[in-house]
Parts: structure tokens; C-alpha cells; sequence
């Protein structure tokens, strides 16, 4: 083959790969969370609603798990009982699932990320309390800050792994200012650890509206001032490299209330039911996912 035609060979190869890659990245389902509120977006003024819901979780739960935290015996003497906390289930009901409205419309049919939702002036704050993250999941706006404290007698280091916003990680030793940080573009979640203590974990949920929650220890979220309409309600639960994401479609009514209730399960429910049930086969790689 002559130089020239090898040289052109490339360029038509690489042309094709990147005319792949964008139809491929365009591809996933359009979030208008990730496109609203731009400068000459206004805000939304008309009749709201609620939405409520209860998280359970199905069959047995696993057990929190004792952590060793002998690499750092500060860690140890603050917290004794440092457990794992990435499935809490209490009577059945689930905690920390981030619970935000992804898409949909209001009743005049407007796409709810388009309009402005203002940006908190108030700081989320996240704390590091007994060598854990509190709260374990949180959410915020874009631009919103967060002020990030140390509360225990040792160091940490603050560590976000996002994929839409810029890593970053810093120190924090005991005693020092709080550190303010903001994400500016929308990221459910952004996982957090600490360079310093390898189990310490937080999840936030970066939101361009304020239609989210965090479900409590019995399972509970409320979602207030959701404009009437129609929308998928979705709930992310950690676990394996993106977690579990579930939605629910719902009818916000003006000055109502829609439900949403949730429910994740076990390895152990997930094979008693549901399709997977007909082939055995593929059952295995399917519940290796799920963790
Ligand atoms: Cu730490």
C-alpha cells in the first residue's frame, strides 16, 4: 500500500470512530435536568404539589459489617462500632436513597428543567464525624456550596470522584476552616471518599432543580413545591460501580399530593421472582450486578 493511501486510510477510520462516538454519547434518554435553566430560562410561577413515598427494602438485609479501623486508632477511640452503612434497612424500610424528580413536564407542558430554579444561598453542609461521612448521602443544587468540616482529631482527605464535574481532593486536618466546594454541573451522584480511611464513603446528588431527598431511617421522603405535572420520580441506591437506579412515573396534582413508593431488594429476592426466572443461565452475571 502506497504512504498516502495509509495516511488517508487513518483519517477515514478515525472520521468514522468519532462520528460513532457522538451518535453513541447522544444516545441515553434525554435528562432535561442537565439542560434547563440557562440564562433566559424563567422561573417557574405556577400551581405545586407534593411528592411523598417510602423506601422498603425486600427479603433479608445484609448485616453491617465491623469495620477495621486499626490504621488509624483515633478512628477506633472516637467510633468502636464503625460499621459498614451502605445497605441501612430498619423494619424493612430503606435509608439514604437520593429520591430526585428526573424528567417531565408541567401541566402547560413545559419540561421542568427549563425553567430558573434558583441556586440555595445556604451551604449543605457535610461533616466527618467518627472517621464516616454525615450525612452518608446528600443533595445539592449546581453551584450551591458545600461546606465540608472535620469534627474527630485526626486528618482526613476529602476525595469526589466525579464524571461531569472536576476531581479534586484535599487534606483537612483537625481544627481546620471548613472547606467550600460546589459542583457546577448536574451529576447523580458524585462518589466521595476519604484518601485517608479507605471504608469512608458519601454519595451527592447534584441537581439543577431542588425536587430531591434523601430517605430517612423509616424509609420516608418528602419532596415539596413540585409544580403540577407529570414526571418519572427516580431513586438511586448505592452498590456495585452505579448503584440502583428504580422509577416511578407520577401525576403531581396542583396543591396535591402524588406517592412513590420504592422498593429495592436483596441478592436473595432479586432470584425468587421476575423474568430472570426462565433462565437460569443468565441469572448469575445478572445478581453479580446488583452488589
Ligand atoms: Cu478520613
Amino acid at each position: 500500500m502506497k504512504k498516502q493511501t495509509k495516511v488517508w486510510l487513518v483519517v477515514a477510520i478515525a472520521l468514522s470512530l468519532g462520528a460513532l462516538g457522538s451518535a453513541c454519547s447522544k444516545a441515553p434518554v434525554e435528562d432535561t435536568n442537565k439542560n434547563g435553566g440557562s440564562d433566559t430560562a424563567v422561573a417557574y410561577s405556577g400551581p405545586t404539589g407534593t411528592v411523598t413515598g417510602v423506601v422498603s427494602f425486600n427479603g433479608t438485609a445484609p448485616a453491617p459489617k465491623k469495620i477495621d479501623s486499626s490504621a488509624d486508632p483515633v478512628c477506633g477511640q472516637k467510633n468502636p462500632n464503625l460499621e459498614t452503612e451502605d445497605t441501612v434497612v430498619k423494619d424493612g424500610k430503606l435509608a439514604n436513597v437520593f429520591v430526585y424528580i428526573k424528567d417531565g413536564t408541567t401541566t402547560d407542558g413545559k419540561k421542568v428543567g427549563d425553567f430558573k430554579w434558583d441556586t440555595p444561598t445556604t451551604a449543605a453542609q457535610l461533616d466527618q464525624n467518627g472517621c464516616h461521612y454525615r450525612p452518608h448521602v446528600l443533595g445539592v443544587q449546581t453551584n450551591q456550596k458545600i461546606s465540608i468540616t472535620n469534627s474527630d482529631p485526626t486528618t482526613h482527605n476529602i476525595h469526589p470522584t466525579p464524571k461531569q464535574n472536576p476531581e479534586w481532593n484535599q487534606s483537612q486536618p483537625n481544627g481546620a476552616a471548613p472547606i467550600e466546594k460546589s459542583f457546577a454541573r448536574y451529576e447523580v451522584l458524585v462518589p466521595v471518599k476519604c484518601n485517608q480511611h479507605p471504608w469512608m464513603k458519601s454519595y451527592i446528588g447534584v441537581m439543577k432543580t431542588p425536587f430531591f431527598a434523601v430517605s430517612a431511617e423509616n424509609g420516608s421522603f418528602t419532596i415539596k413545591g413540585v409544580p403540577a405535572g407529570q414526571y418519572t420520580v427516580a431513586a438511586w441506591h448505592e452498590g456495585g460501580a452505579e448503584g440502583t437506579t428504580k422509577t416511578i412515573q407520577v401525576t403531581v396534582p396542583a396543591n396535591g399530593s402524588a406517592t412513590a413508593d420504592f422498593a429495592f431488594e436483596g441478592a436473595a429476592a432479586a432470584s425468587n421472582h421476575g423474568g430472570l426466572q426462565m433462565l437460569p443461565a443468565i441469572e448469575f452475571p445478572m445478581l453479580g450486578r446488583k452488589h
